[in-house]
């Protein structure tokens, strides 16, 4: 039998059973989530609309896609062995070696034969009598569980800009986060890249090696650290894996979920000189932690500056034509947008057959069959990338017609913006759960612990729903409006919030700016969760528990126990406790 066929007589098979619970995608959060389902022994099904697992790792096959988070701690934490037997060859892996490591965790825990892969779930509706959700999926399969858990990404819905005549053009366009899985060949060819984050940053400096004349379409100049990536030595990983566990604790209590050095002095408070030294040393470790430069970088704008001016200091230092230069410094916030990490990004631009379009006060006019015209003049082009980004953090989730009680539908109730309590669930939507949903740590901390530290939440939640017979768990309005206002808050003293980007939506035209991420820091926001648990699930509607006073049993969320050590939560945490936590 085919691969195919047996996938197609397993989801026949499948069809008609009724299962404990439905996990909607197979990436990091899917898989882990279905993990600790079976070990609690509930029967799951996973559906994944890709052929395999790995979720973002399976899409963004783009030339030079690796992650910025150190693949030491870019892991799941939950194994030890795991953690052990796993060797990464680089400081940043590279995506094809991240997308190994997905399938090896598939195979070492057993879970491929739960999941149905090229199906994608359409809709998920509740049933109010039966209190369970029905599932569809675009291959006709309509399967009923007790609990529907999202775990759809949060940067998984590409954004394809409807620019005009796009159908005209001749050549291929392609987009970062939908990257044909044979590889894109670029030899001698003109094309163009679209869009200045951090697909674009990673892809272009690949992309100028092969093709023979580069066009970047650039709308907003980019802030980019070197990630001065590395390969890593048997040695060091020796040494790394015998701290891994202290390791791993250190992590836990970061406002980022994962450690690096932070220096918690204000930027303000040093001298010019100092300042430049401490910045110079950041750069030199190069990567995301040139944040943790100061402490008061992201909340106070004359901090801010500072570490602007030294960044663009460094692109006038490498860019040699001085009008390219001041092209690519940006003038916004650093950090505000996602900060990029890069290799010879900037140095791409010295290279002669690289073009920088700016964008930003004429854009994009149209396609023609041979480019793309901006202001007039023509870019003649052969193929075409769009690096253009997501529909971030609710985009995945306004692809499937989910209805709760009632008949309204979760893009009915989140058109002006995500409404989720603690990110984990949505009042009127019993049963339905999200993994790193809106107003949760999600992209602001290291994915993979972001989504463990949900889904272990989750087992215990579900494990003690069975222990006292509920039927239904669904958040109470008032605790859910209380928690979207705290998110709200806390956002308004970050400087992050000042810009247009993902983080608020307004990359795509017509969505509603809201902060998404709750940004308060990852311990922050784990006191809070383990809070609403020892309290018996506050905040949360249980229906049907026989008896509800019973006090949960921990089984996995006590490793995220974390104490709270002020000394080691970043800026983050401490604007947090300006405003008072709900
Ligand atoms: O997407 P983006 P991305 N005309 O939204 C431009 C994660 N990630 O795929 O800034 C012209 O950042 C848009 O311009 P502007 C990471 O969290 C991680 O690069 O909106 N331009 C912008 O320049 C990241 O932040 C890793 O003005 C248009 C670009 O397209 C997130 O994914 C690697 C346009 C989109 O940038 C998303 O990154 C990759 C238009 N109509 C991604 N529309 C690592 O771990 C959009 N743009 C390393």
């Amino acid at each position: 039998m085919t691969a195919d066929a047996a996938t197609r007589q397993q989801r026949q098979t499948e069809a008609e059973t009724d299962f404990d619970a439905v996990v909607v995608g197979a990436g990091f959060a899917g898989m882990y989530m279905l993990h600790r389902l079976r070990g609690l022994g509930f029967s799951a099904r996973v559906f994944e609309a890709g052929s395999g697992v790995g979720g973002t790792w399976y899409w963004n096959r783009y030339p030079g896609a690796r992650c910025d988070v150190e693949s030491m701690q870019y892991s799941f934490s939950f194994s030890e062995e795991l953690d052990q037997e796993w060797n990464w060859s680089e400081k940043y892996a590279p995506q094809p070696e991240i997308l190994s490591y997905a399938n090896h965790v598939a195979d070492r825990f057993d879970l491929r034969r739960h999941i149905v892969f090229d199906t994608r779930v359409t809709a998920a509706t509740f049933d109010e009598a039966a209190k369970c959700w029905s599932i569809e999926t675009d291959c006709g399969d309509r399967v009923s569980a007790r609990f529907c858990i999202m775990a759809v990404g949060c940067l998984s819905a590409p954004n394809r800009p409807n620019f005009r005549g796009l159908e005209g053009f001749r050549g291929p366009i392609y987009h970062t986060g939908e990257w044909p899985h044979q590889g894109v060949d670029f030899t001698g060819l003109r094309v163009g890249v679209i869009g200045t984050g951090s697909s674009a940053i990673q892809s272009i400096p690949i992309i100028a090696r092969e093709a023979s004349a580069l066009t970047v379409f650039q709308r907003t100049a980019t802030w980019s650290v070197p990630a001065w990536n590395e390969r890593l030595t048997p040695e060091y990983l020796q040494t790394a894996k015998a701290g891994y566990p202290a390791l791993r604790a250190k992590a836990r209590a970061r406002p980022t979920g994962f450690y690096f050095p932070f220096n918690t002095e204000p930027a303000l408070e040093a001298s010019p000189e100092d300042r430049e030294m401490q910045y110079e040393e950041a750069w030199a470790r190069g990567g995301l932690p040139f944040l943790g430069a100061y402490g008061d970088l992201l909340f106070e704008k004359a901090a801010n500056d500072t570490i602007a001016d030294f960044a663009r200091a460094k692109i006038r230092g490498i860019v040699k034509d001085p009008a390219t230069a001041e092209l690519l410094c940006p003038d916004n916030v650093f950090g505000c947008k996602r900060l990029c990490v890069d290799t010879g990004y900037f140095e791409t631009y010295n290279m002669p057959h690289v073009k920088l379009v700016d964008v930003s006060r004429t854009p994009i006019e149209r396609f023609t069959a041979d480019g793309i015209e901006v202001d007039g003049v023509g870019y003649p082009l052969d193929a075409i990338v769009c690096a253009t980004g997501f529909a971030a953090m609710t985009g995945s989730f306004d692809k499937i017609r989910i209805t709760g009680r009632n008949g309204l539908t979760l893009s009915e109730k989140w058109r002006a913006g995500p409404r989720a309590y603690l990110g984990i669930a949505s009042a009127g939507f019993p049963n339905l759960f999200m993994i790193t949903g809106p107003g949760s740590p999600s992209v602001l901390a290291s994915m993979i612990q972001a989504i463990e530290q949900h889904v272990d939440w989750l087992a215990d939640c579900l494990g003690y729903m069975r222990d006292v017979g509920a039927t239904s768990i669904e958040p109470a309005l008032k605790d859910e409006d209380a928690w979207v206002e705290h998110v709200n808050d806390v956002s308004a003293v970050s400087l992050r919030s000042t810009c247009s980007s993902w983080y608020v939506g307004t990359n795509i035209p017509g969505r509603p700016r809201v902060f998404m991420p709750y940004i308060g820091g990852f311990p922050v926001y784990v006191q809070k969760c383990n809070e609403v648990m020892n309290g018996g699930f506050e905040g949360f509607v249980l229906e049907g528990a026989q008896d509800s006073n019973a006090a949960p049993a921990v089984r996995y969320t006590e490793r995220w126990r974390v104490p709270l050590d002020i000394d080691v939560i970043s800026p983050a945490a401490v604007a947090a406790r300006r405003v008072p936590m709900v």
